[in-house]
Parts: structure tokens; C-alpha cells; sequence
């Protein structure tokens, strides 16, 4: 198998929406065993610690929850994104979504510097494609796919090193879209497969033609992953829970396919809630996909033909 330096960058943040908790978040993966997960594939795992945001100086905005904060958490990860690529596979321990503005930041720029082009998959319910504008709630973690696709509206916040175009961004798992966001996505041709999709056609066909888009162009993956992809029954540590999510298997075979494609560069682990988990399962689940994406497996090879 292929090892690899692997490094876990806590990312406390609590500031992408109301209801808080995900700041609990990194610590709960240290508790649920994702160093020595990752260690026990023979990888050499070593544990950043967590980020904390710039200081910024700027105001509040009335429509908008804590986009100071945010603005500040985005320079931060950002930064220590780009840092972390160059040492290895960074994983992001979150945290609420509203942290893959700084991460996907920092991987355009370690994308840029190696001469690749960045996709990312989103995996998720939500696709987090409102702007500052177009948010009804004003929760910034429903944003971060508009900030590094380029859409209007995010002054307050850093200018990307470069933009991800959205025709490189797949989602898979969708199944809470508003109508402002779908207008945009669909005119804009990301790969979109929801949940009738998978329904239809199982989640490996749209995953791999998505992997097979980023190979012809050689391309690296970022990876983002909020638990509310899988379904609140599997995974009920999240604030927000969308009934009809991926089961565990899906979720298991998806990261498996992303191991095997060899293109993933970097992994969000986002939205976990340890204030509203059960014995720490959701946590528990989280660190074994990350796992199954970096390698596990019970056979190396088919264990039957057929
Ligand atoms: N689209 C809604 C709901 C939402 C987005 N992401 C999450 N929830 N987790 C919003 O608030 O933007
Ligand atoms: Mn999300
Ligand atoms: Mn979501």
C-alpha cells in the first residue's frame, strides 16, 4: 500500500452558524482513535494541534453570524493548509463546514505551486453554494462552495489564490438544495448526484465518473466530507439532520473507491457534534471512513470471482 505522512490539523470552529458545538469536534476524533486508526495502516500520523483564527478588524454585518470570525478562521486555515500540503495529507478535524473556505483556500494555492489542477468532492446533503447574499439563515457554513468557486459577494474575506471553476467540483449525496443555489449550480454544470441518483444508480457510477474526469485532466482531489451525508440514524451527531443520507455502507465504498483512484490530497471532516452524539458513534463512524479512504481493508484483494 501506498504510506503516507499524514497530517491531523484541528480546526475548532463553532463561528459558521448558531447552534454550536462542533468545536468539540477535533477533540472528539482524538478521542475516537483517528491517529492510531491511520498509524495502524502504517502510515506515519502526526498531530498538528489545533488552529486558531487571525485576529481581523473588522465589523459585524447585521445579516451575517460571526463573519469576523469566520473571515479570521479562513486566513488561518488557509495558511496552515498551504503549510501542512507540503508535508503531506493534511486532514482537517472540524468543525463546522464553514472552515473548507480556508482549506480549499490553502489547497488552491499547494495545487498551484505543484502545477495540478484542484477538484473537490463535497460530500454532503447540503451544497453549500449560498452567498453572503443569497443566505436566508446567515450562516456562513452554508457558503463555502460559492467563496472558492468565485461567486459575487465575498469581499469581507481573502482573495483566493486561485479559484476552483465549478465544472471541477462534484457533489454527491444532495438532498437539501434551495431554489437560489440549484439556479446557479445547475447553469454552472457542477456534477450533481443526489440521492435519487444513488437511489438509481448506486454510489459508485457517479463517483467514479467523477474520479475519471479529474485523472484525464491529472488533477488532485480534495475531499469534503460533513456528516450529514450519511443518514441522521447512522450518524446523528450533527446539527443539522437531513433524513435519507447515505448508509454505511455507501459511505464505506465511496471511501474505498477514493483510495484506490490514489488522487486525494487532503480531507475535511466537518460538522460533527460531539454535544449531540450517542457514546460517541458518529465520532466512532467518521474515524473508521477515514480510515477505509486511507487503506483499511479486510482483503487485499477479490475475494471471489464472479
Ligand atoms: N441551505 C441552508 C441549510 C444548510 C446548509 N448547510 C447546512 N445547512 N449545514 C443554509 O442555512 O444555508
Ligand atoms: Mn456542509
Ligand atoms: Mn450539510
Amino acid at each position: 500500500m501506498d504510506i503516507k505522512d499524514i497530517i491531523l490539523v484541528g480546526a475548532p470552529m463553532d463561528a459558521g452558524k448558531r447552534s454550536q458545538g462542533c468545536r468539540m469536534g477535533p477533540d472528539a476524533y482524538r478521542v475516537a482513535g483517528l491517529q492510531k486508526a491511520l498509524t495502524d495502516l502504517g502510515h506515519t500520523v502526526t498531530d498538528a494541534g489545533d488552529v486558531r483564527p487571525d485576529d481581523v478588524d473588522l465589523s459585524e454585518d447585521p445579516h451575517l453570524f460571526a463573519l469576523p470570525e469566520c473571515v479570521g478562521w479562513t486566513r488561518a486555515l488557509s495558511e496552515a493548509a498551504q503549510n501542512a500540503a507540503k508535508h503531506g495529507l493534511p486532514i482537517f478535524m472540524g468543525g463546522d463546514h464553514a472552515l473548507s473556505m480556508g482549506t480549499v483556500a490553502g489547497m488552491t494555492a499547494h495545487a498551484q505551486r505543484i502545477e495540478r489542477p484542484l477538484f473537490v468532492l463535497w460530500l454532503d446533503a447540503h451544497s453549500d453554494f449560498h452567498t453572503p447574499s443569497s443566505t436566508d439563515s446567515g450562516n456562513l457554513h452554508g457558503t463555502p462552495v460559492a467563496y472558492f468557486t468565485g461567486q459575487p459577494g465575498f469581499d469581507a474575506f481573502p482573495p483566493l489564490p486561485s479559484v476552483v471553476p465549478t465544472n471541477r467540483v462534484g457533489m454527491i449525496g444532495l438532498r437539501s438544495v434551495d431554489p437560489a443555489e440549484r439556479a446557479v449550480l445547475e447553469q454552472d454544470h457542477a456534477m450533481l448526484a443526489d440521492m435519487r441518483s444513488i437511489d438509481e444508480h448506486g454510489i459508485k457510477a457517479p463517483l467514479l465518473a467523477f474520479l475519471e474526469r479529474v485523472r484525464a485532466e491529472n488533477g488532485i482531489l480534495h475531499v469534503s466530507l460533513d456528516v450529514d451525508f450519511l443518514d441522521p440514524a447512522i450518524a446523528p451527531a450533527v446539527g443539522t439532520t437531513v433524513p435519507g443520507g447515505a448508509t454505511e455502507r455507501e459511505a464505506h465504498l465511496a471511501m474505498e473507491l477514493l483510495h484506490e483512484s490514489g488522487l486525494v490530497c487532503s480531507l475535511d471532516l466537518v460538522e460533527l457534534n460531539p454535544f449531540l452524539d450517542e457514546r460517541g458513534r458518529t465520532a466512532k463512524l467518521m474515524v473508521d471512513l477515514a480510515a477505509s479512504l486511507l487503506g483499511r481493508r479486510i482483503f487485499d484483494r477479490p475475494t471471489w470471482s464472479f
